[in-house]
């Protein structure tokens, strides 16, 4: 065996509509949040759904360093008692991967296959990064800012630590933090502890966990998670366009119960209260369409305002339920006007995939 057999090739599609052990071995690592927390406004840590590409890192607390370096005049080297001294700030925030949905797109890529549930919503905090890179001074003509974790491994052939940068200019429109704390408490190990990155608005993977280190750059960045990853193309020799802000979505608390095996829901006959969430991360959810008739015909819900910007909003819809099988659908459009398509976005990483979720019932 050579170190060549466990490496996988450049994007794989599945061949066929079963799913691998490669895909099980990372659905059991890798968790949803499950539906029925649609019900909490903020996801208990546990709860929240977790994506992380190699191992959990458990790093000292006491022994933890964060350096800042670079294109910068004066590179720091922080400890936890040095952001304890700085301004605090907490933002409530929703957070799902950019591969939520990948599992239900055809023909599916091989990669963690999430369904709907990749996604939760927590209170994060800790400092605003901009004042620390002013304290570092950043030299003119810097491009992007890179943020390294301290998580290390191979994809698709190349052996990295996890990085993803940012634009200086998105940094420095002053939302990006680094959180020390989620929901009042010490960040979880498998949610970046003792720091990660937020970025407010942006799918997952900007949010570096297990931070170590912040280097700015005088050119574009073109390490994998930027250059190669996250990037929305059809072909692989296509260079694709960067997967940036959460595109909106809605979900369905799944009424009734279910049956164990199929996750099948049984709803009594009569009126009900259909609830969820739902989210954009590029301006608030100005509509959340509820059918339930397989996405014949549809209805708006009420929603809830905003609680905070890039936080999800509760919705409410009626539904008459009548006895036979049926599939409740919801989609949401933000202020924006984006919405969710009933067909398929098809792209090779299933990245950005907002299609409608459904949810087969049988009303008895
Ligand atoms: N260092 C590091 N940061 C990471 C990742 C990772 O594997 N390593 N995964 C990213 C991805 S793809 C997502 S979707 C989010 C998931 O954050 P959560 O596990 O806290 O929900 O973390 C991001 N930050
Ligand atoms: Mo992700």
């Amino acid at each position: 065996m050579t170190i060549d057999d466990w490496i996988s090739p450049p994007a794989r599609l599945a061949e066929t509509g079963d799913f691998s052990l490669d895909e099980l071995r990372l659905a059991t690592r890798n968790h949803g949040m499950p539906l029925e927390m649609l019900d909490l406004e903020v996801t208990p840590p546990g709860l929240h759904y977790v994506l992380v590409h190699y191992d959990i890192p458990l790093l000292d607390r006491e022994a933890w360093r964060l350096v800042v370096d670079g294109h910068v005049d004066r590179p720091l080297t922080l400890g936890l008692g040095d952001l304890a001294d700085l301004d605090p700030t907490t933002r409530r925030l929703t957070l799902e991967c950019a591969g939520n949905g990948r599992a239900r797109t055809s023909p599916r890529p091989i990669s963690q296959p999430w369904l709907d549930e990749a996604v939760g919503t927590a209170d994060w905090s800790g400092v605003l990064l901009a004042p620390l890179l002013e304290r570092a001074g950043v030299r003119a003509g810097a491009e992007s800012v890179v943020f390294t974790g301290a998580d290390h491994g191979i994809e698709r052939g190349i052996e990295q630590d996890y990085q993803r940068a940012l634009s200086i200019d998105e940094v420095e429109r002053g939302e990006v933090f680094l959180a020390t704390a989620m929901n009042g408490a010490p960040l979880p190990p498998q949610h970046g502890a003792p720091v990660r990155l937020v970025v407010p608005g942006w799918y997952g993977m900007a949010h570096v966990k297990w931070l170590i280190r912040i280097t700015i750059l005088d050119r574009p960045f073109d390490g994998f998670q930027n250059a190669t990853a996250y990037r929305i193309k059809r072909d692989p020799g296509d260079p694709g366009e960067p997967v940036t802000r959460i595109e909106p979505r809605a979900l369905i608390r799944p009424p009734g119960f279910p049956d164990f095996q199929t996750r099948g829901r049984i709803v009594d006959a009569g009126r009900h209260v259909l609830t969820g969430r739902a989210w954009s991360g590029f301006a608030p959810v100005e509509r959340v369409e509820v059918s339930s008739d397989g996405a014949a015909t549809w209805s708006d819900a009420e929603i809830e305002p905003c609680s905070a910007p890039y936080a999800w909003q509760a919705w409410r819809s009626t539904w008459h339920a009548m006895p036979g099988p049926t599939e409740l659908c919801v989609r949401a459009t933000d202020a924006e006007g984006r919405t969710q398509p009933l067909e398929q976005r098809w792209n090779r990483q299933g990245m950005a995939n907002t299609h409608v979720q459904r949810v087969p019932v049988v009303v008895r």
